[in-house]
């Protein structure tokens, strides 16, 4: 059975966005893959994070994962720092990483932008990121697109560690959805839907039926009447076009036709009605996970899985090396 990895930040109200692009494909995938899923709080503190805050949201989003359909008997879920295999791996993989590679990429020049200091671990965030894939071997890394840039650095990781070192890691292959991989902010669909944005910006899976219907109503459509897919000349109608179509299980093609004749606040109201079905079973299961105190030890369970899983891989690793083992 192929394994995959994949992560997510606890840095915010998880997103339809984050939904659609990438824990969508996680529900997908269990059903015939040996499936680690972690919560990256080690990479939420290279931003600066409210310390009760983060510990709250890191159970939200593991809790946010099972409901969005994971079945914790198949899978293993558990928070990246309770398994210190990943700081370790990422500080003997700092040996084997270059500076300019970190510094090319966009994610790190987009959050480092306008800010008066900048942290090492905003730079050295990708190599964590190259750790938690590489000390699984996972085969396939299920991301939304704008983390593809950072797959193919722990890619090159991999490759190089292994002609320096000799074979240890898999070299993993990025899992991206062909509609829905870049689902765009509200307010702005030039820009990605990213959870640590202003709530305006985006529908969280938490979100009531009514704020749901507020916020799409608000967000931005473009000049003209008609509801068709462009990317180009209407990014913001295509946006929500696409999240209809996944939301409602059909081709973007067919959503549009839906539409035909109609104006942009049928539009709106029916996207709404459609995002709300597709949360409303998630916020469900959320609260019976979180009612039942069930997510607290599925993570335990999780990180004595996930642990065992590394331990190999991480000896491996120090023994090529050179370190006294
Ligand atoms: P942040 O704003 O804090 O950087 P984020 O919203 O980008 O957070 P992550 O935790 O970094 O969320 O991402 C979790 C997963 O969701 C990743 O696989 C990422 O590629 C995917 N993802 C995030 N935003 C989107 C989006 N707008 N469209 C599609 N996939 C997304
Ligand atoms: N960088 C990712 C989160 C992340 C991840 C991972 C994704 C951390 N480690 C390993 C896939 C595999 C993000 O910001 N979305």
């Amino acid at each position: 059975m192929k394994r995959v990895f994949s992560g997510v930040q606890p840095s915010g109200n998880l997103t339809i966005g984050n939904y659609l692009g990438a824990l969508r494909q996680f529900t997908e995938l269990q059903q015939d893959h040996e499936c680690f899923f972690c919560v990256v709080d080690l990479h939420a503190l290279t931003l600066p994070q409210e310390p009760d805050t983060l510990r709250a949201k890191t159970l939200e989003v593991a809790g946010l994962i099972l409901a969005a359909g994971l079945d914790p008997k198949r899978i293993v879920l558990f928070v990246q720092s309770h398994v210190p295999a990943h700081a370790e791996l990422c500080w003997l993989l700092n040996g084997v990483t270059y500076t300019g590679e970190l510094s090319r990429m966009t994610q790190y020049k987009d959050k480092a932008k306008g800010r008066k200091v900048i942290t090492a671990g905003l730079l050295n965030y990708p190599i964590l990121m190259a750790a938690d894939i590489l000390l699984y071997r996972s085969d396939l890394v299920p991301v939304g697109a704008d983390q593809k840039q950072h797959l193919e650095l722990a890619r090159d990781i991999a490759i190089r560690f292994n002609n320096r070192f000799g074979n240890t890691f898999v070299v993993p292959e990025p899992f991206i959805p062909k509609v829905g991989a870049k689902i765009a902010a509200l307010d702005d669909p030039s820009k990605k839907m990213s959870k640590s944005d202003v709530a305006e910006s985006y529908i969280a899976l938490l979100d009531p039926p009514d704020v749901v219907a507020a916020k799409l109503g608000r967000a931005v459509t473009d000049s003209g009447r008609e509801v068709r897919y462009d990317a180009k000349e209407k990014p913001g109608v295509s946006n929500l076009l696409t999240i209809y179509a996944l939301c409602r299980g059909m081709s973007v093609k067919k959503a549009e036709a839906d539409f035909a004749g109609l104006g942009y606040a049928v539009f709106k109201k029916t996207v709404a009605e459609a995002v709300n079905e597709t949360l409303r079973p998630i916020q469900t299961r959320y609260r019976e996970f979180t009612s039942s105190g069930a997510v607290r030890q599925v993570l335990v369970e999780g990180a004595g899985r996930a642990a065992e899983a590394s331990s190999l891989v991480l000896r491996q690793v120090k023994e090529k090396m050179g370190l006294l083992v």
